[in-house]
């Protein structure tokens, strides 16, 4: 049994990454745990410049803490094309310091009535920097490609899968579930080649 710690406070990310290491965690091979078990941790500032660089600086933080064993951390983000990237490396804080997903979600729904906005395009990202138990580091990408909804809909998932229509679909990540969502999304596409690893490193 290998453990494997995830440096991130955020619970719709850590239950993805559930179910997405599910066939690793189902046999036995490895513990997911996450930052909340370790009293002692204090999540560092995310100040880097790019999802990479912020990945690093949490996944860093986590292996301070916990040497010579698997850790990871995950930067995530909207980019709308309309909005010139934004919100970005921002999307957490997009509406405030202390912004919750539904207040993020109505500033994005209003920046986008702000100015005509027939381009609607938008993209999540999700970047992966890992160490294994010798400290290499490991980094993956995905993105999902979509467009940004008139309105909110639905209630699963988090953040502003509300808002965000995924390409060929007409309901949004939100509406779809889980089970659609971890089949396409940027995160399932940036732990894949991490699940390899993974499994080569386990010999599963
Ligand atoms: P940790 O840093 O503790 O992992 P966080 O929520 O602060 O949690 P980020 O700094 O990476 O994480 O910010 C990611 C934000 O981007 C997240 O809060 C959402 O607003 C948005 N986001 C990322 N992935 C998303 C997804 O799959 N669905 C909806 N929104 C997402």
């Amino acid at each position: 049994m290998q453990e494997i710690w995830f440096a991130s406070s955020n619970n719709g990310k850590i239950n993805e990454m559930k179910m997405l290491l599910n066939r690793l965690i189902g046999s036995g091979a490895l513990e997911l745990h996450s930052q909340a078990e370790l009293p002692v941790f204090s999540q560092p500032p995310e100040n880097g410049d790019s999802f990479v660089a912020n990945a690093r600086i949490k996944a860093r933080a986590l292996k301070a803490v916990k040497p010579g064993t698997w850790v990871f951390g995950e930067d995530s983000g909207l980019a709308v094309e309309g909005l010139n990237g934004l919100p970005g490396i921002h999307s957490a804080r997009y509406a405030g310091p202390k912004a919750q997903d539904m207040e993020n979600v109505a500033k994005l729904l209003k920046m986008m009535t702000l100015k005509p906005m027939s381009n609607r395009n938008a993209a999540f990202v999700s970047v992966i920097v890992a160490f294994d138990p010798q400290g290499q580091e490991h980094v993956f990408e995905g993105r999902l490609e979509g467009e940004i909804s008139k309105n909110a809909r639905g209630a699963q998932g988090f953040g502003y899968d509300p808002v965000f229509v995924p390409p060929g679909e007409t309901k949004t990540l939100a509406e779809l579930g889980l089970a659609f969502k971890n089949k396409v999304s940027h995160r399932a596409k940036a732990t894949a080649p991490f699940i390899e690893l993974l499994e080569k490193s386990l010999s599963v």
